[in-house]
């Protein structure tokens, strides 16, 4: 008799990690987080008895049903499995796994595919926010084969063009949590923003470094991990996040000038591991505070004119477009980024 769990393997965005169908996990928590932990086998730094491979960006799961919502068509939770401890937590979201969410809900037949494109929208359970996704689908088939590029994902993929509207304040009830543009936390200059994603940002030369060393360079200086949790902690129930001492948000950003023709340059922590490129609403919440008179980051931005704004956030493997449309008064109305996906393998797993 097999005791293997129905899973999908994927790639969403930069991350990879499993989907599944909410009736194929165990309805309690306790029971569910004790069963993802062992799939990805943490806690383990290697993670080498489990599917996880060794960061937090492909120790990753989406769990997706079919929504009751009024105009929804899935619900998607999403959930991090911590590689070295042993966590399970639904306190953050991320926009790349969601890229996988609508196709995997096709696959699974919960939204029926239209020849040609099919638009999937997807109510974030961890944020009460909505997405729509479209899903490249000729002849009503999930084709994930096209000519999209995003940077550090080597290769093309079917395009996945994901748009949210109305995430300000996603996490902490308020795009700007502290009623501040700038705030100062253990004498930096700062920022807690959440449109999306809860993020502090603060310029990089204010914490010793110049924005461009890489993710290993900076994973390997203890005293700016020391500094950046610091401010961490403080910042957490700040921002009505309570005690976020086992939670992966706030992110921590580091923004310099642009290097190569963007936006701004960034360098993010998530929050103990540098990520290799920068998450999808966490790029939205940092563009976002470009655009907001006063902040670090706005002084460092190049953020062009008009109500339709395209946002180049460089990160350490390229850089993520977003496009931002503000409303008539200059906010943030919805963004929209481009993602891909790929499916990579669809069975059972086993704890
Ligand atoms: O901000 C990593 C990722 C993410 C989150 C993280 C994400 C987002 O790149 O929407 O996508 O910040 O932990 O997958």
């Amino acid at each position: 008799m097999s005791d293997g769990i129905r899973a999908m393997w994927m790639r969403g965005g930069t991350s990879k990690g499993g989907y599944f169908l909410a009736e194929d996990l165990p309805d309690d928590t306790k029971a569910r987080d004790y069963l993802l932990l062992g799939l990805m086998g943490s806690p383990d730094a290697r993670q080498i008895n489990g599917m996880g491979g060794a960061d937090p960006l492909t120790s990753k799961v989406a769990v997706v049903r079919k929504s009751s919502r009024e105009g929804v068509d899935v619900d998607y939770l999403f959930l991090q499995v911590f590689t070295d401890q042993p966590i399970v937590t639904d306190a953050q979201n991320c926009g790349n796994m969601l890229a996988g969410v609508a196709p995997f809900a096709i696959e699974r037949g919960l939204v029926k595919a239209q020849d040609g494109e099919t638009p999937v929208t997807i109510y974030m359970e961890n944020t009460g926010q909505a997405a729509v996704a479209q899903v490249q689908t000729p002849g009503g088939m999930v084709s994930y084969k096209g000519d999209a590029r995003i940077d550090g994902v080597p290769g093309t993929s079917a395009p996945v063009p994901v748009e949210f509207k109305d995430t300000a304040g996603s996490s902490c009830g308020a795009l700007l949590p502290t009623g501040n543009a700038v705030d100062v936390i253990e004498g930096v200059e700062l920022t807690m923003i959440d449109n999306g994603m809860p993020c502090v940002v603060m310029r990089a030369s204010d914490m010793g470094i110049t924005g461009q060393e890489s993710p290993e360079e900076l994973e390997g200086n203890a005293a700016l991990r020391a500094k950046l949790e610091a401010i961490r902690l403080k910042c957490g129930p700040m921002m009505s996040l309570g005690d976020v001492v086992e939670k992966s948000v706030p992110k921590m950003t580091m923004v310099s000038a642009p290097h190569s023709g963007g936006a701004i340059s960034t360098r993010t922590f998530i929050p103990h591991r540098c990520h290799k490129t920068i998450g999808v609403l966490g790029a939205v919440s940092v563009a976002t505070a470009c655009l907001i008179d006063g902040t670090p980051a706005q002084e460092l931005a190049k953020t062009g004119q008009g109500q339709v704004r395209s946002l180049s956030v460089e990160h350490p493997a390229g850089e993520m477009t977003v496009v931002a449309t503000l409303d008539q008064t200059g906010d943030v109305a919805s963004a929209a980024i481009l993602r891909t996906a790929r499916k990579l393998m669809d069975g059972e797993v086993y704890a």
